[in-house]
């Protein structure tokens, strides 16, 4: 049996696995860590068509420490091979830990960027990998940049975006001045290994707005992500390595330069927030600041690249809402997302949806619609915590459409709780509510909500209320929602609010419910198959 190194590693790890499996909210078809801890999605990347999706993990136990880099391969970013720890922790920089990164293609070899860890502060270092990407040889010159820039006063360091621009490299190291702002600093290179400073590609603001706000841009930028968007063009060869090319730093596309970022607040990873504006020679102009996800902190330090097909593909790590000791016991904790197509809107903002490939996983469709909508019903041929759900639903102005999920309890069959006279609620239900703004009075804004008051009856699950406007033209949404047991991928007009629910009871209704005049289009929903066969090897 493994020696036990850390005081949270309270399950031994020979038993974290049978514990992870039989927890009920380990989600069964978005990919999770064999058992304990997973963080930060890293290198994620197409190679010779095989897609590789490497992660921050902890085997030890459901806690982080002493990062390690998971592994796994997919040929249809769906379906998942365990492949060997890629990097961990040995004498030197990252003695204390391999912290998030990228994969580049150096002339044909896999190379790795991260932040090794070293005491309590992050360097930059370099691994290179065999041709298949499953081994990885640490470079000598490690680390690649001996510290942060001289003379500044910064509040962290670390995480990197690389990216090739004519003959040299750059890359961006995320960061904070303290008093300031967040901030990534560029650097040059002719080979990855010897690094020239260039400066701050610009500086945020850290007394801008409320620290409690959903859009505060934090005092630490983690994963910074720059890239050009685009419309991810399918088409030939040409066309495909074309929407490539357009999606790097300052490329050809007529889209905004965008920076993705977690702003990060001494120790808090607050949430995922993005820039558009233009990057041109060493700076970046910012237009503007934009939430990424409005579940905040439930879709954090996302990770995107253009495939093979010239698609801009994210993935976000989706955190626990569960205490640590919770996690610790449950013997996993932490679960990616499924991956998401970034597209520009109208507005010029992103837009997001799962991967077409998602829809491999979709078992046994039920169609309901067209119909007007009213008083809570609970649908008779729809439930389950592993669901995939497509509505297009019209709503009139200042109405209200609510969307029931993993319901249990009173109003879904099971038990009736509602006192006399009481009109039944559910005794557990997570409720998705859109809103049709008004011209005038009322909700000024068409909004999105995932509201997990009466999600769980655990007092100790975070229940916090999450929301963000979108738009909904001529009162039109399309909502796509992924229910994986606890976690939850909400996508309305594009717009995403990922989050996670604990739900006691097992409860698996769907309901529809409205306010005003709403009415539903079509309801599709399948239940979703897993991509897991059973128990997997902490090390594969
Ligand atoms: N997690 C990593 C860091 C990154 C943070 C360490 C974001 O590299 O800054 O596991 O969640």
């Amino acid at each position: 049996m493994t020696e036990l190194t850390h005081p949270l590693a309270t399950v031994p790890q020979d038993q974290l696995v049978a514990r992870a499996e039989a927890d009920p909210h380990r989600p069964r078809f978005h990919f999770v860590s064999p058992a304990g801890w997973l963080n930060d999605p890293n290198g994620v990347s197409q190679w010779d068509g095989t897609y590789h999706l490497f992660y921050q993990y902890n085997p030890e136990g459901a806690f982080h420490h002493r990062i390690l880099w998971g592994h796994a391969t997919s040929t249809d970013l769906v379906n998942w091979t365990d492949q060997p720890v890629a990097l961990e922790p040995s004498d030197g920089p990252d003695a204390d830990g391999c912290w998030s990164g990228v994969v580049v293609n150096d002339a044909g070899t896999p190379t790795l960027v991260y932040s090794g860890r070293h005491g309590e502060r992050e360097l930059p270092c370099v691994a290179v990998g065999s041709p298949d990407l499953l081994s990885w040889t640490k470079a000598p010159e490690n680390p690649v940049i001996p510290a942060p820039p001289a003379g500044v006063d910064i509040t962290a360091y670390r995480d990197h975006c690389v990216w090739r621009e004519g003959s040299v490299w750059r890359q961006l190291v995320g960061s904070g001045i303290r008093g300031r702002g967040g901030t990534a600093f560029l650097y040059e290179s002719l080979d990855l290994r010897n690094w020239e400073y260039v400066g701050p590609l610009f500086i945020g603001d850290a007394s801008a707005g409320n620290p409690a706000a959903a859009d505060w841009q934090g005092t630490m930028w983690e994963c910074v992500d720059l890239f050009r968007a685009g419309s991810g063009a399918l088409g030939d060869q040409a066309q495909r390595e074309q929407a490539r090319r357009d999606q790097a730093p300052g490329g050809g596309s007529p889209g905004p330069d965008v920076v993705v970022f977690s702003a990060w607040d001494n120790g808090d990873t607050c949430h995922p927030l993005y820039w558009t504006g233009r990057y041109a020679g060493d700076s970046y102009t910012p237009w503007a600041l934009h939430r990424l996800d409005y579940g905040g902190r439930y879709f954090y330090a996302p990770q995107s690249f253009a495939d093979e097909s010239g698609r801009r593909i994210m993935f976000g790590w989706l955190q626990e809402g569960r205490s640590d000791a919770a996690m610790v016991e449950a013997g996993w904790s932490g679960v990616m997302s499924m991956p998401r197509i970034a597209t520009l809107d109208t507005e010029g903002e992103l837009a997001f949806a799962p991967v077409p490939e998602v829809g491999s996983l979709r078992r046994d469709r039920v169609r309901i619609g067209p119909r007007s909508l009213g008083p809570r019903e609970v649908l008779a041929g729809v439930s389950g915590n592993q669901l995939d759900l497509e509505l297009d639903v019209e709503l009139q102005p200042g109405s209200v459409f609510r969307l029931g999920l993993l319901g249990s309890g009173a109003g879904s069959g099971v038990a009736n709780t509602g006192g006399e006279g009481t009109p039944a609620g559910p005794a557990e239900e997570t409720v998705i509510e859109i809103g049709c703004d008004v011209g005038g009075g009322g909700f000024s804004q068409s909004y999105l909500l995932l509201d997990r008051t009466h999600s769980s009856l655990d007092p100790s699950v975070d229940a916090e209320e999450k929301s963000g406007p979108i738009l909904l033209p001529g009162g039109k949404l399309r909502l796509r929602v992924l229910v994986d047991r606890s976690a939850l991928e909400i996508f309305a007009n594009g717009k995403p609010l990922t989050g996670r629910v604990y739900p006691t009871l097992g409860g698996e209704a769907v309901s529809l419910s409205a306010a005003g005049t709403v009415r539903l289009l079509q309801l599709d929903a399948w239940r979703m198959e897993g991509i897991f066969g059973g128990p997997r090897p902490l090390f594969p």
